[in-house]
Protein backbone atom coordinates (compact mmCIF):
# COMPACT_ATOMS: atom_id res chain seq x y z
CA UNK A 1 0.00 0.00 0.00
CA UNK A 2 1.02 3.66 -1.09
CA UNK A 3 2.06 5.61 2.04
CA UNK A 4 1.36 9.38 2.46
CA UNK A 5 4.82 11.54 2.63
CA UNK A 6 5.42 12.99 5.61
CA UNK A 7 5.01 16.90 6.26
CA UNK A 8 7.68 19.28 7.00
CA UNK A 9 7.18 20.53 10.46
CA UNK A 10 7.32 24.46 10.75
CA UNK A 11 7.55 25.29 14.11
CA UNK A 12 7.47 28.90 15.56
CA UNK A 13 8.34 30.12 18.97
CA UNK A 14 6.60 32.57 21.61
CA UNK A 15 5.03 35.99 20.35
CA UNK A 16 5.06 34.92 16.68
CA UNK A 17 1.70 34.98 16.83
CA UNK A 18 1.94 38.87 17.73
CA UNK A 19 3.03 39.13 13.99
CA UNK A 20 1.69 41.87 11.97
CA UNK A 21 -0.05 43.68 15.46
CA UNK A 22 3.28 45.82 16.41
CA UNK A 23 7.05 46.34 15.67
CA UNK A 24 6.42 46.32 11.36
CA UNK A 25 9.49 47.63 11.14
CA UNK A 26 11.45 45.18 12.34
CA UNK A 27 8.88 41.89 11.45
CA UNK A 28 7.16 43.43 8.54
CA UNK A 29 3.16 43.63 8.07
CA UNK A 30 2.35 40.30 7.57
CA UNK A 31 0.59 38.25 10.19
CA UNK A 32 1.53 34.44 11.06
CA UNK A 33 -1.61 33.52 9.14
CA UNK A 34 -0.03 35.50 6.35
CA UNK A 35 3.23 33.26 6.40
CA UNK A 36 1.19 30.00 6.75
CA UNK A 37 -0.45 30.51 3.42
CA UNK A 38 2.32 31.56 1.72
CA UNK A 39 3.90 28.29 2.99
CA UNK A 40 1.36 25.56 2.39
CA UNK A 41 1.19 27.39 -1.23
CA UNK A 42 4.75 26.84 -1.82
CA UNK A 43 4.64 23.70 -0.04
CA UNK A 44 1.68 22.52 -2.70
CA UNK A 45 4.31 23.88 -5.48
CA UNK A 46 7.04 21.46 -4.27
CA UNK A 47 4.80 18.63 -3.73
CA UNK A 48 5.25 19.02 0.14
CA UNK A 49 3.01 19.08 2.91
CA UNK A 50 3.22 21.45 5.61
CA UNK A 51 2.18 20.84 8.95
CA UNK A 52 2.70 24.84 10.83
CA UNK A 53 2.05 25.18 14.07
CA UNK A 54 2.89 28.03 16.47
CA UNK A 55 3.49 27.59 20.43
CA UNK A 56 4.10 30.49 23.26
CA UNK A 57 5.34 27.47 25.57
CA UNK A 58 9.01 25.87 25.52
CA UNK A 59 7.84 22.44 26.78
CA UNK A 60 5.26 22.29 23.67
CA UNK A 61 7.87 22.81 21.57
CA UNK A 62 10.25 20.29 22.67
CA UNK A 63 7.05 18.05 22.53
CA UNK A 64 6.66 19.21 18.77
CA UNK A 65 10.11 18.58 18.23
CA UNK A 66 9.99 15.09 19.58
CA UNK A 67 7.11 14.42 17.40
CA UNK A 68 8.72 15.42 14.49
CA UNK A 69 11.46 12.25 14.47
CA UNK A 70 8.40 9.58 13.41
CA UNK A 71 5.75 12.22 11.97
CA UNK A 72 7.72 14.92 10.04
CA UNK A 73 10.46 14.60 6.97
CA UNK A 74 12.33 17.69 8.24
CA UNK A 75 11.42 20.49 10.47
CA UNK A 76 12.21 24.46 9.43
CA UNK A 77 12.51 26.23 13.02
CA UNK A 78 11.54 29.80 14.12
CA UNK A 79 12.32 29.30 17.72
CA UNK A 80 12.23 32.96 18.67
CA UNK A 81 13.55 33.98 21.53
CA UNK A 82 14.18 30.79 22.61
CA UNK A 83 16.53 30.59 19.75
CA UNK A 84 19.03 32.63 22.43
CA UNK A 85 18.18 31.02 25.67
CA UNK A 86 16.86 27.22 25.48
CA UNK A 87 18.90 24.33 26.44
CA UNK A 88 15.86 22.47 26.15
CA UNK A 89 15.08 23.03 22.30
CA UNK A 90 18.90 21.96 21.90
CA UNK A 91 18.86 19.08 23.35
CA UNK A 92 15.68 17.74 21.24
CA UNK A 93 16.78 19.11 18.45
CA UNK A 94 20.08 17.17 18.78
CA UNK A 95 17.99 13.89 18.94
CA UNK A 96 16.02 14.40 15.13
CA UNK A 97 18.10 12.56 12.59
CA UNK A 98 16.19 14.45 9.91
CA UNK A 99 16.86 17.94 7.91
CA UNK A 100 16.96 21.21 10.36
CA UNK A 101 16.56 24.23 8.44
CA UNK A 102 16.37 28.07 11.02
CA UNK A 103 14.77 30.70 10.03
CA UNK A 104 14.27 34.44 11.78
CA UNK A 105 12.51 37.04 10.20
CA UNK A 106 14.63 39.57 11.35
CA UNK A 107 18.69 39.65 10.85
CA UNK A 108 19.65 38.80 13.78
CA UNK A 109 23.14 40.15 13.69
CA UNK A 110 22.16 43.69 12.64
CA UNK A 111 20.28 43.60 16.15
CA UNK A 112 21.20 43.73 19.98
CA UNK A 113 24.36 41.07 20.98
CA UNK A 114 22.13 38.75 23.16
CA UNK A 115 20.55 37.61 19.59
CA UNK A 116 23.70 37.30 18.48
CA UNK A 117 24.15 33.71 19.14
CA UNK A 118 21.39 30.81 18.64
CA UNK A 119 21.24 27.51 20.60
CA UNK A 120 19.55 26.02 17.01
CA UNK A 121 21.89 27.00 14.62
CA UNK A 122 24.73 24.36 15.23
CA UNK A 123 22.18 21.72 14.78
CA UNK A 124 20.63 23.24 11.75
CA UNK A 125 21.84 22.13 8.17
CA UNK A 126 21.00 25.52 7.31
CA UNK A 127 19.96 29.07 8.40
CA UNK A 128 18.40 32.05 6.70
CA UNK A 129 17.71 35.42 8.90
CA UNK A 130 16.72 38.81 7.58
CA UNK A 131 14.28 38.04 4.62
CA UNK A 132 11.09 38.37 6.37
CA UNK A 133 8.65 35.89 5.78
CA UNK A 134 9.95 35.16 2.28
CA UNK A 135 12.75 33.07 4.47
CA UNK A 136 10.13 30.43 5.44
CA UNK A 137 9.07 30.05 1.56
CA UNK A 138 13.13 30.10 0.55
CA UNK A 139 13.61 27.23 3.37
CA UNK A 140 10.95 24.84 2.35
CA UNK A 141 12.68 25.30 -0.93
CA UNK A 142 15.66 24.39 0.68
CA UNK A 143 13.67 21.38 2.39
CA UNK A 144 12.88 20.20 -0.72
CA UNK A 145 16.59 19.99 -2.07
CA UNK A 146 17.35 18.47 1.33
CA UNK A 147 15.14 15.52 1.56
CA UNK A 148 15.41 14.84 -1.69
CA UNK A 149 19.45 14.24 -1.55
CA UNK A 150 19.36 12.36 2.01
CA UNK A 151 16.28 10.25 1.09
O1 LIG B 1 13.47 37.59 13.67
C1 LIG B 1 12.90 36.62 14.15
O2 LIG B 1 12.19 35.86 13.49
C2 LIG B 1 13.02 36.33 15.65
O3 LIG B 1 13.07 34.92 15.82
C3 LIG B 1 11.78 36.92 16.29
C4 LIG B 1 11.78 36.82 17.81
C5 LIG B 1 13.09 37.36 18.39
O4 LIG B 1 13.13 37.12 19.79
C6 LIG B 1 14.31 36.72 17.75
O5 LIG B 1 15.47 37.31 18.28
C7 LIG B 1 14.29 36.91 16.25
C8 LIG B 1 10.63 37.63 18.41
C9 LIG B 1 9.28 37.34 17.86
C10 LIG B 1 8.32 38.35 18.43
O6 LIG B 1 7.49 38.78 17.40
C11 LIG B 1 6.68 39.85 17.64
C12 LIG B 1 6.02 40.34 16.55
C13 LIG B 1 5.19 41.41 16.68
C14 LIG B 1 5.02 42.01 17.91
C15 LIG B 1 5.68 41.52 18.98
C16 LIG B 1 6.51 40.43 18.86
Amino acid sequence: MATTPKPIFVLNGPNLNQLGTREPEIYGDVTLADIETMCQGQAAKLGLSVDFRQSNLEGELVTWIQEAQDSASGTIINAAAYSHTSIALYDALKQLDQPIIEVHLSNIYMREAFRHHSHVSSLADGIICGLGAKGYTLALEAMAGLIQSKG
